[in-house]
């Protein structure tokens, strides 16, 4: 038999703890007390088939309303729940777009120079008390001062020796800093000295001593009487001042087209030689290219390789991380 007080007692009882209810977890709590498989109210109405079979059909009808009203007091509750729940999580997830960035790599102190910046200078610094003035170029270079005023004319075997990226007829990526050279005799009168630091690019398989886009600095000296003994000279000075001790180079022949005699200057590094720091004295072709008279002036040259150089200073053992951006890796130079 069903009692009516117990089914009053049930809608009131549920009502007043649904809506006292402030989690969704209690709520669902309550929902299983009620109408779950033992709930409250799943009791009552396993309770209507012992009804006697001519009331049965009104408090069947009394059971489902209580069950109704129970149901959609249950679903407001629900909606009121998960929209605070909403509203909270928005709250707090809510970006302040006017707060200052907490990134880590911008966190991450007063910036330093790159150690290729650093090499630079300290070279600058050496060639000025050397009586040498630093001077820029193009990096998006003429053929013709890249090559032709170089001696190495339109299809010479040498234009090989550096693979070139060319933009457009007669324009390209400087692969060599020596491009300088003509530009400089056509601007500034003998005796003259000068070094040109910067970047160079070439269409180059990469590996650890070579990259795409490098840095090199060319040196060059005119003057009356310059011998292979002044150019011997400078770049002894320029790798004990660099260095700060003796080290160990070797000097053998080497072809540029625009030298005569060439030389690479080779130094040992991480167990084999490298090379570093070719040279020779100005080809008089080159001279004549910049207006000076061979016969009266003579010049030695030099195409530091400066990025194998800092290799070699800070014992790099890949070209390829100077350029890497990484900043565990810069990091060390701070
Ligand atoms: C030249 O570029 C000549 N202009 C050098 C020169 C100047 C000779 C003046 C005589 C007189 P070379 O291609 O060898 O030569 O390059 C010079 C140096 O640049 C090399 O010794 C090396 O240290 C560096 N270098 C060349 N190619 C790369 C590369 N892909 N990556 C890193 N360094 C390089």
């Amino acid at each position: 038999m069903i009692d009516a007080a117990e089914l009053d007692q049930v809608q009131a009882d549920s009502a007043r703890e649904i809506a006292a209810c402030s989690e969704l977890a209690e709520l669902e709590s309550l929902r299983i007390s009620l109408l779950g498989k033992k709930g409250r109210l799943t009791v009552l109405m396993k309770g209507l088939k012992d009804v006697e079979p001519d009331k049965r059909k009104e408090v069947g009808a009394q059971l489902n309303a209580a069950k109704v009203g129970v149901e959609g007091k249950l679903a407001e509750k629900l909606q009121e729940l998960q929209s605070e729940a909403l509203n909270k999580r928005l709250a707090s997830e809510a970006i302040d777009v006017t707060l200052p960035v907490r990134s880590p790599i911008l966190n991450t102190g007063p910036g330093s120079l790159h150690p290729l910046t650093r090499v630079q200078e300290d070279l600058e610094r050496i060639f000025e008390t050397l009586g040498f003035s630093v001077v820029d170029g193009p990096e998006l270079e003429q053929e013709y001062y890249n090559f032709d005023a170089l001696n190495i004319p339109d299809s010479h075997p040498a234009r090989d020796m550096q693979d070139t990226i060319w933009t457009k007829e007669g324009t390209l990526l400087r692969t060599q800093t020596s491009a300088i050279q003509v530009r400089a005799l056509e601007r500034l009168k003998p005796p003259l000295r000068i070094v040109a630091p910067g970047r160079c690019f070439r269409y180059e398989r990469m590996d650890a001593t070579h990259e795409h886009t490098f840095y090199q600095m060319e040196g060059m000296m005119v003057d009356r009487c310059v011998t292979v003994g002044n150019l011997i000279y400078f770049m002894k000075t320029l790798l004990r001042e660099i260095f700060g001790s003796e080290q160990k180079i070797r000097l053998r022949p080497g072809y540029f087209p625009f030298v005569e005699p060439g030389f690479e200057l080779d130094i040992w590094f991480q167990g084999r030689w490298l090379e570093l720091l070719p040279c020779g004295l100005v080809h008089p072709k080159v001279l004549e290219y910049g207006g000076i008279d061979p016969k009266e002036w003579q010049g030695f040259a030099f195409g530091l390789g400066l990025s194998r150089l800092v290799m070699s200073r800070y014992q790099i053992d890949d070209i390829r991380h100077l350029q890497g951006c990484d900043l565990r890796f810069l990091q060390q130079f701070s």
